[in-house]
């Protein structure tokens, strides 16, 4: 039987076949309460988001995980996608999970281990998995400490594309470019041309240090699928506004 795509991707293929570009909102469930949270992905849906990543990479566990995303589930009406750093960032009441392999980690535990000790649980919770080449550029924040990453250098874009067609050839369906949370620069926007070129029809995700509109543009038109922002939705004083700002500029710009 052929593999299909679950709901949860679709719908998250859907926003970006609409607008050219979708957005999602990063919320870590370490850095506010349950109810503060929630609060924040509402903003975001009236800014216009297309979904919200629940992780982050210490701390982001347990009960604070799964009441945050109770909590987001009983607010809005949107995709909530795990975002884990290893097994301990899964629980049940999510839609779906990033599965990802660290594509350029010298761990094997963030290629494959966690990935095999927390299988079991993404079945046993009934998450939908969706399968994502997670690739580290520099300068990779804490994501690249943590997951030990061999950090692809920003002057090498074809580093970035071998990783990212291995990624596709294995079938994962998205790849995703991490310059690390709060990075002073995004990946820089011909790597992502160079990837995008290569990709074909897998999604590129880009997140890490993405802190305005005119940035999260530049990144759509030179082929992001979907931005991914959470350190300047964490830190602005109008959540709303912010993602207005940033989900304007990205969509219908291709
Ligand atoms: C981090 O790419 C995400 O894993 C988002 O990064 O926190 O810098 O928006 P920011």
């Amino acid at each position: 039987m052929i593999a299909r795509i679950g709901r949860t991707e679709e719908r998250i293929k859907r926003a970006v076949e609409v607008t050219g570009s979708a957005h999602l909102t990063l919320i870590d469930p370490d850095s506010q309460e349950p109810r503060e949270a929630a609060a924040m992905a509402h903003a975001a849906l009236e800014g216009g988001t297309d979904g919200i990543m629940v992780g982050g990479s210490i701390g982001a566990s347990g009960s604070c995980l799964e009441k945050t995303v109770h909590a987001i589930k009983e607010e809005v009406d949107l995709p909530v996608v795990l975002f884990p750093s290893g097994t301990a960032g899964l629980c049940p009441g999510a839609d779906a999970v990033f599965f990802m392999s660290l594509l350029n980690s010298r761990s094997s535990s963030y290629l494959i281990e966690n990935q095999a000790l927390g299988a079991p649980l993404v079945h046993r919770y009934g998450l939908e998995p969706i399968p994502m080449a997670y690739i580290v550029v520099e300068p990779g924040g804490t994501v690249g400490w943590v997951g030990d990453a061999k950090m692809i250098p920003r002057g090498k874009p074809e580093l970035a594309v071998a990783y990212a067609l291995a990624g596709k050839y294995m079938g994962m369906r998205l790849v995703y470019l991490e310059a690390g949370s709060g990075a002073i620069e995004p990946v820089p926007t011909e790597m992502v041309r160079a990837v995008k070129g290569a990709m074909g029809d897998v999604m590129v995700v880009v997140g890490g240090g993405i802190s305005a509109g005119n940035r999260a543009a530049d990144l759509a038109r030179a082929g992001a699928d979907i931005i991914v922002t959470g350190t300047a939705v964490e830190r602005c004083s109008d959540v709303t506004a912010f993602v207005r700002e940033l989900s304007g500029a990205i969509k219908g710009i291709k």
